[in-house]
């Protein structure tokens, strides 16, 4: 009988913990964790009654709490070679992750902190072995190396496929794009791997 009882209440607390970092109540956008990190209102969708919508302005780059039009508050992106993944933050909280594929171990993406220099609606990238034209969402933070859609592979999270830049799916590289502008920080580190392991691709669910 106890254990019955414990074991109901188990179930009804893991459904609480694991849905409050997706519950969004005021449907804003932004989950109830992450409105509590960024100080924003849980049950207010525009919580500085400008018009836009909490998620709308944080994963635009805005600040949700002043009406202010100016993007002024900090924006980073953490790329993790080692697991071919991408983070990105505002005003250091983590808001959102995806899989990536970087330079291959012969022409690893550069390690260190970075500025995004330029935002570039389209580019063709031309090359020795490769002509890869009408590339979208590209943000170049190192001469010649960018975070950047790619349309020819499917292989984020899984295994460097490029020769250097950062490969995003498009419809998380136009997020991306949105999100960030000339200025912002991006931070590269760990080690290239020819494949990501098994065991940590299925525990980040990619
Ligand atoms: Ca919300
Ligand atoms: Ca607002």
């Amino acid at each position: 009988m106890r254990y019955t009882i414990l074991i109901i209440i188990f179930f009804i607390l893991l459904p609480i913990s694991t849905f409050a970092a997706v519950l969004d109540i005021d449907k804003d956008g932004l989950s109830d964790a992450l409105e509590t990190s960024l100080g924003t209102d849980l049950n207010n969708p525009d919580s500085d009654a400008d018009g836009y919508k909490d998620g709308q302005e944080v994963y635009t780059g805005h600040d949700p709490l002043s009406p202010d039009k100016e993007k002024t508050s900090a924006r980073r992106v953490e790329v993790d070679l080692a697991k071919q993944q991408l983070y990105y933050f505002y005003n250091n909280v983590k808001i959102g992750a995806m899989p990536v594929s970087t330079g291959l171990v012969s022409m690893p993406t550069p390690k260190g902190k970075f500025t995004i220099m330029r935002k570039v609606p389209v580019v063709n990238y031309i090359g020795p072995g490769y002509n890869l034209p009408n590339t979208k969402w590209n943000l170049e933070f190192k001469r010649h190396y960018y975070l950047h859609g790619a349309y020819w592979h499917n292989q984020f999270g899984k295994k460097p496929m490029s020769h250097g830049c950062v490969n995003i799916a498009y419809k998380n590289a136009e997020k991306l794009y949105n999100f960030l502008e000339a200025g912002d920080e991006v931070v590269v580190f760990g080690k290239t791997p020819h494949h990501v392991p098994q065991n940590i691709a299925k525990a980040l669910d990619i």
